[in-house]
């Protein structure tokens, strides 16, 4: 189904409003990976706000859809994504990654409900996934499992082992989501370790795979129906998500050395400002577009 205007713009005002709290949360806690956040944010807020079947009420409902972000040092994203789904304390983001804060840097799922699992250390994401996948068929549960990895992540050969046995079994009901932000902590990733050709890659491992702009929500919305409409036991999805690495902000956007970083005042003006900018842009695209 087409993305209505309506929805679009409600997805982009969930979007500014988790980017400005990302941007808060990291300047309360002094610093945190923000550039990778906010290449993530928009296919965040499609998923928790429009396609998984997730109630925050009741976050570990057998029935829920599962989401497994791989690239876990995004903590500081998906502190401000469960504050605002009321799974955390908006106070407790002031906490952030200090000291017996319950929200470390890379957020453990013991400690933060609704989120579906610890990750951090790169490469270990995709068999999690593939672990909730292959139960979902053995207990005969219809839940989806979205997997989020990074692509410099994709360095990792762990990464590659559970796409080739995810594409072997036939995972269908797990719909793999690469944000290509072609950056990685250290540089361009085609500097770094090439990945090209990177959507071939994943088609050599028998992915069918859709290549979208991760920054719009029509693109990112048809991708995710597409791969939802499979039954189990289909050929599996990789939706290889083009981004850029700290969207919306001047000084962040596509500069790897904001894999992470510290906000001061002047900065956290800077980037308030940058983002209510980009939020005008982006509702006019939408309005201008959407149907
Ligand atoms: C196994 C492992 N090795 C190294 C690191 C350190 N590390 C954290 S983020 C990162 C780069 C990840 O790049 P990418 O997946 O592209 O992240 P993004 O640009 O989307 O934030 C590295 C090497 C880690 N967390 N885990």
């Amino acid at each position: 189904m087409a993305l209505t205007k309506q929805e679009w713009l409600r997805l982009e005002a969930k979007a500014n409003d988790l980017r400005n709290l990302t941007l808060k949360t990291t300047y309360w806690a002094g610093s945190g990976h923000i550039g990778g956040s906010f290449s993530a944010i928009d296919i965040l807020t499609a998923l928790y706000h429009k396609y998984m079947n997730f109630d925050p009420k009741n976050p570990t409902d057998p029935d829920r859809d599962r989401c497994v972000v791989s690239k876990g040092h995004i903590g500081i994203a998906l502190a401000a994504l469960f504050a605002d789904l009321g799974l955390v304390d908006v106070e407790e983001l002031k906490t952030f990654n200090l000291t017996g804060s319950k929200l470390g840097m890379h957020l453990d799922s013991n400690k933060v409900k609704g989120l579906d699992a610890s990750t951090g250390s790169l490469g270990h994401g995709s068999s999690i996934a593939l672990g909730m996948a292959m139960a979902a068929r053995l207990k005969k549960q219809d839940y989806n499992t979205f997997l989020i990895l990074g692509d410099g992540e994709c360095h990792e050969g762990s990464i590659w082992e559970a796409a080739m046995a995810t594409a072997h079994f036939k995972m269908s009901k797990l719909v793999t989501i690469v944000d290509r932000n072609h950056n990685c902590i250290d540089g361009n990733t085609e500097d770094v370790m090439g990945l090209e050709p990177f959507a071939d890659k994943w088609k050599a491992f028998g992915f069918d795979v859709k290549v979208i702009n991760g920054h719009r929500f029509d693109e990112i919305c048809q991708a995710l129906e597409y791969a939802m409409a499979k039954k189990d036991n289909e050929q599996p999805v990789c939706i290889i998500a083009d981004t850029i690495k700290g969207q919306g902000v001047s000084f962040m956007a596509d500069n790897y050395k904001w894999h992470y970083g510290a906000i001061d005042d002047a900065k956290f003006k800077t980037a308030t400002e940058d983002l209510a900018k980009f939020f005008e842009e982006r509702k006019t695209v939408a309005e201008k577009e959407g149907k």
